[in-house]
């Protein structure tokens, strides 16, 4: 098997049965498997909620590390709503032609970087970097601040042995502390700041509501930008005939960014818990349930994409669920797309060919299903272009 081979773990089961129960700290959760019972869930927000206690929603629950609700995350609407249109310009600035050229920038000297090293270990010393220092764009700080959350590693909240690591959790929160104390004292045109303006019902925005907005945005894009670039690059090691393609073609960037995004799904799955008894999906749930919209499921269901487990960078029809669906879908979509693509342009600009040398898998446990989700390591060597 090539190491960019992502295999359906799921498809068996969707096929059969359209949901998996699974075991979470002693809670039962059921997985949702099938594309149209996933989209059906997440748009039925009354029947399927969000804005339950701080860290329900996620899988493995965050519950036992985590009292602040990530906004706007866990929250339904109205509210859901309401905190979203604060927001929802600043998350779009990704889009601008200055961000653009910045966010250039970062790539291309990231990539100058390792070009011609002898070994790269592609997930600390490439995905992580670059992931950190695109996000001093979103957050709009100092490109030096990348360097402390380059020192938190891959995940937040998770480490090697310990998937809910409250030590580690501890750190970003007291970081984000003291941001939001620092610019209380002197405000800018950073997101925190911005947030500290934001009005919600008629009031500015709480400490706490800031809080739990910044780790939502330092949480949620970070392993799963870190797996997309990984897997991206890994790709390529395998395909060079896929860099050839898209240099010979760049108009298809866009559509091999949707592409990977399904194929890959960096997020495997979000919860929602059960408020009525409800046939909506025809399973056999009831309240206070836990369910899993399982998007990595999803991507790969037959009845919606033609050979869903091949990549076919131009694909034409391509309604992936990888940035969720419906009210909540991705926030800082904008940005990972953004860094996706520049990261593709990049590629094919200055990369002739990545040689891959030894990797480890990240593979996730869910019940009896292994879902292989990117990489602890992979060792790479980045060949120039000019050579
Ligand atoms: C949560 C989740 C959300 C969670 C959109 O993704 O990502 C996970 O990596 C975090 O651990 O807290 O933000």
């Amino acid at each position: 098997m090539k190491k960019s081979e992502f295999p359906d773990a799921f498809q068996k089961v969707r096929e059969t049965d359209g949901v998996l129960d699974i075991d979470d700290q002693f809670e039962k959760v059921t997985m949702i498997l099938r594309h149209k019972d996933v989209r059906k869930c997440a748009h039925y927000y009354q029947s399927f909620k969000s804005g339950v206690q701080p860290g329900r929603i996620v899988v493995p629950s965050e519950e036992k590390i985590r009292e602040i609700r990530q906004i706007p995350l866990e929250l339904d609407p109205p509210l859901h709503t309401q905190y979203r249109s604060e927001m929802e310009a600043w998350f779009r600035r990704p889009l601008q032609e200055d961000y653009e050229l910045k966010l250039t920038q970062i790539t291309s000297d990231l990539v100058d970087e390792i070009l011609d090293k002898a070994v790269l270990e592609v997930v600390e010393e490439f995905a992580l970097k670059l992931q950190s220092q695109a996000l001093t764009l979103l957050l709009n700080v100092p490109i030096e601040e990348a360097e402390i959350w380059i020192s938190w590693g891959t995940h937040v909240f998770r480490s090697e042995d310990n998937p809910l690591d409250a030590e580690k959790a501890e750190i970003l929160y007291h970081y984000i502390d003291e941001q939001i104390e620092k610019v209380l004292h002197h405000p800018g045109d950073d997101l925190y700041s911005v947030l500290l303006r934001s009005q919600f019902e008629g009031r500015k925005f709480t400490k706490e509501e800031v809080k739990g907005t910044m780790i939502l945005t330092f949480a949620g894009g970070r392993d799963t930008i870190i797996n997309a670039v990984t897997n991206i690059i890994v790709y390529f090691g395998d395909h060079p005939e896929s860099l050839e393609k898209i240099r010979e073609d760049p108009d298809i960037i866009g559509k091999a960014v949707e592409e990977f995004i399904r194929y890959f799904s960096p997020l495997t799955h979000l919860g929602r818990v059960v408020d009525v008894e409800t046939n909506v999906c025809e399973y056999d749930l009831h309240n206070d349930d836990k369910v899993s919209l399982c998007w990595a499921s999803a991507n790969r269901d037959s009845n919606v994409f033609k050979n869903p487990n091949e990549v076919i960078l131009d694909r034409k029809m391509n309604p992936h669920v990888g940035f969720g669906f419906s009210h909540h879908k991705c926030l800082g979509a904008t940005h990972a797309r953004q860094l996706l693509k520049i990261l593709i342009k990049v590629l094919v600009e200055k990369v002739h060919s990545i040689q891959l040398l030894e990797s480890e898998e990240n593979i996730e446990t869910w019940g009896k299903i292994k879902r292989k989700v990117g990489f602890h390591q992979v060792n790479a060597k980045f060949n120039s272009i000019k050579n």
